[in-house]
């Protein structure tokens, strides 16, 4: 499904994040850029080991990368399969959803975005940040995330399209309701 806003479109895939032909791929990562399971391994495995020297170079520079945040790399051996960089955030670990963690969503993929604008990726991909490793509740999440993308498409001229690439069937079926809900209150 896709949703088109005043400057992007918005589309729901089901598949794996490291075989979109994208500028830019967004990694849920930790905040010691360490690379670890879930999609960041799948992204640190596709991109090979200088993504790990370079994500180590921003470490020694900004120590940590805090929830919420976001920076960017290059895309290793990605590259040749024309994805150019790997934006990197990290979300929030779900504690009940009173430590913030909406807002910490939210500003991930807002921050995300930014960077992509201010890179010049023209379009770009996430993942249902936080829904694995970190326990958020994926419907909720979904609504944070799909709200956000859109009011930033909305809002934000510079990119064309993003992708939320839902690697798990049940993760995509939930996130095209929530869009569906979403689209129709438009
Ligand atoms: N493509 C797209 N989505 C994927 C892929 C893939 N190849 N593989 C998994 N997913 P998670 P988090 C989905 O755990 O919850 C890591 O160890 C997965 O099904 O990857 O933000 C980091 O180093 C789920 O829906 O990220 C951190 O320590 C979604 O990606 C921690 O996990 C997110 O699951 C981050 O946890």
């Amino acid at each position: 499904m896709e949703l088109r806003l005043k400057y992007g479109t918005l589309r729901l895939v089901h598949g794996d994040i490291t075989e979109q032909r994208v500028d830019a791929i967004v990694n849920a990562a930790n905040s010691r850029l360490m690379g670890g399971g879930g999609v960041d391994g799948a992204i640190h495995r596709a991109a090979g080991p200088e993504l790990h020297r370079e994500c180590m170079e921003i470490i020694r520079k900004i120590v940590r990368l805090e929830h919420g945040n976001a920076v960017y790399t290059r895309a290793g051996r990605m590259k040749e399969r024309g994805i150019r960089w790997i934006i990197h955030t990290v979300g929030p670990v779900w504690r009940g959803g009173k430590h913030g963690e909406p807002e910490i969503l939210e500003r991930c993929y807002r921050n995300s975005m930014k960077l992509a604008r201010e890179i010049g990726a023209r379009t770009m991909a996430f993942p249902s940040i936080s829904t694995g490793a970190y326990g958020y509740p994926v419907e909720k999440a979904a609504k944070i995330a799909l709200s956000a993308i859109m009011d930033e498409l909305e809002k934000h001229e510079g990119i064309d399209e993003v992708r939320m690439v839902l690697y798990l069937r049940e993760v995509f079926d939930t996130q095209l309701e929530t869009l569906r809900e979403l689209g129709s209150g438009n």
